[in-house]
């Protein structure tokens, strides 16, 4: 066992709270009533509603044998029903896996494995795929799947919502420091990381970051991202609207119309977007007029490197504060500030936002470095786990012996005492947010009947940030194309945004003068084609 937490340490903070989610509902429900707390494509919801509809589906989970800490994988877009659902498993205390709606067998296989969920809650169908059926092939592999709860307008979680026993009774004790939800961390090296976020830690994350956004309940917070994701969830996203008595707005894709649209029609005053989307609403924005973003107040800009000119272009044309945002699933946050001049929030992604976050930027033998110079960025504090689920041996890799957690990012601090991210130390490809390992896409390959070798590499792409590039040592001299890899990767259940962008085909490999693959040297040959 290495470093454990000690939560005492943090229980005079500020927003620091021993409380379970179920219960943070309940006292909003109390306080916010009947404003509304959620709107999606189809309805909205009270803060009240909210609580009794958690209320029914949480006593329908007891019914049904869901018992406090069972795992339950949710795999929901941004709807109504995944906040009742998130705040039911919360009431009773069993905690959701956060999967994404882009997910398949592949990725569903390695975490099942590693959390034997009791229970699967999938949305019927979604941007033209029905889940179910891959839900039941998951049902029948594993048996630790006692349930599927299918979302519809007619499915179980509308049916369970709508039961009534009259009392619902009373749920099982839910203390704030036990673990909350389950996040997907970006960095899998095959086999997945999850990370878990205890009720107190996470509600304190969501409860910093809308400090520094300066949210009050006036505020119209648009969740364009999958809301299972962190950053939409959490930095303060939902959690954090929903705290000040917000109101929270869900689009349910993310191109660039539905969020130009719902900003326009919604009166959005606070968004979060991935850096590549921001330029494409900004496209969007130059060739169309009709959309109105007056009521913006902070456009929050993070999950990928954010190029200065970028920043410099919003700055300049967005009516609003760019706020940039670096974040982890992992803990630490670290965001500018309002107050902020420009010309400094468009060179940093500003400072870590408790006041008890530890950051250190290191070099390679872990000694700190000085203002001005690169390293690696490590962090341990109130919200910041001290390992991932059951994964000891990731765990001595991830974590140094004294319980700081090692980001894999490159960063350094400025003169102004801000943070500057400068990239990745570890391998991980950033396309447009999504975090992607080389050595996943690689194992994927090999499974070709004609790929001998693969060596995957992200390549510096104008829109993506990274796109993913795969050389490939292959068996036929007839070779293989894109489209029949993208097949063949659909095939065995592969999420879409980690299929390959280009492929090139090698004869030999470029070596390193220890003899591994040099990847530098993949890259560049990619970035040459
Ligand atoms: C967010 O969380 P994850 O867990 O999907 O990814 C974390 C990684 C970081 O280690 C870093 O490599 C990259 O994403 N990243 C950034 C960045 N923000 C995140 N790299 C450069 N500049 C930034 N501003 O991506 C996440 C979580 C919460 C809020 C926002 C993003």
């Amino acid at each position: 066992m290495g470093y454990k937490k000690d939560m005492s340490k943090y229980e005079n903070l500020e927003g620091w709270e021993r409380c379970g989610f179920g219960e943070q509902l309940d006292r909003w429900a109390e306080k916010y009533g009947e404003r509304i707390a959620v709107t999606d494509s189809e309805d909205e919801i009270s803060y009240m509603e909210l609580k009794q509809k958690a209320d029914c589906l949480a006593a329908a989970f007891l019914r049904k044998g869901i018992l406090k800490g069972d795992k339950v994988l949710v795999q929901l877009p941004n709807r109504i029903s995944f906040v009742i659902v998130f705040f039911a498993l919360s009431k009773i205390g069993a905690v959701p896996i956060m999967m994404l709606p882009a997910h398949r067998e592949a990725e569903l296989e390695g975490i099942i494995e590693l959390a034997k969920p009791a229970a699967y809650i999938v949305v019927e169908k979604y941007l033209g795929f029905s889940y179910v059926p891959m839900a039941n092939a998951m049902k029948e592999k594993y048996s630790c799947i006692r349930h599927i709860f299918v979302d519809s307008e007619s499915g179980d979680i509308s049916g369970m919502i709508a039961e009534t026993y009259g009392e619902n009774g009373a749920f099982p004790a839910v203390d704030g420091y036990e673990t909350a939800v389950l996040l997907l961390s970006g960095g899998t090296t095959g086999v997945p990381k999850l990370i878990p976020r205890t009720h107190t830690d996470y509600m304190y994350n969501a409860r910093m970051s809308a400090k520094r956004c300066r949210l009050d309940s006036s505020d119209v917070y648009l969740a364009s991202l999958p809301v299972a994701h962190n950053f939409p969830l959490c930095c303060p996203g939902l959690l954090g609207t929903l705290d000040v008595g917000g109101k929270v707005v869900l689009a349910s894709a993310t191109s660039p119309d539905d969020i130009l649209d719902a900003i326009t029609e919604e009166g959005v005053t606070i968004t979060a977007l991935v850096p590549a989307m921001v330029t494409v609403c900004m496209e969007m924005l130059e060739w169309d007029e009709d959309y109105d973003i007056s009521s913006l107040r902070i456009l929050q800009v993070g999950g990928a490197m954010l190029e200065d000119s970028l920043a410099d272009k919003i700055i300049e044309e967005w009516p609003c504060k760019l706020m940039q945002v670096f974040g982890t699933a992992e803990g630490l946050l670290s965001f500018t500030s309002p107050e902020d001049e420009g010309s400094l929030i468009a060179r940093c992604q500003g400072t870590p936002v408790s006041p008890a976050d530890e950051v250190k930027i290191v070099d390679e033998e872990d000694k700190a470095v000085p203002e001005g110079v690169f390293g690696e960025l490590l962090s341990r504090g109130p919200y910041t786990i001290d390992g991932y689920y059951m994964a000891e041996e990731a765990n001595k890799k991830s974590f140094t012996s004294d319980g700081f957690y090692r980001t894999g990012d490159k960063a350094m601090w400025t003169k102004d005492g801000r943070l500057r991210l400068g990239g990745r130390i570890k391998e991980q490809i950033n396309r447009a947010g999504e975090k992607i390992m080389p050595s996943e896409i690689e194992a994927y390959l090999c499974r070709h009947s004609k790929i001998k070798e693969a060596a995957v590499v992200g390549v510096t792409d104008e829109t993506l940030g990274n796109r993913i590039c795969a050389f490939l040592v292959t068996d036929d001299e007839a070779g293989i194309d894109l489209q029949e890899i993208h097949r063949f990767l659909r095939e065995i259940g592969v999420a879409a945004y980690k299929m390959p962008d280009q492929i090139e085909r090698v004869e030999t490999w470029p070596l390193t003068s220890v003899g591994k693959i040099d990847k530098k040297a993949l890259e560049r040959m990619a970035q040459e084609k």
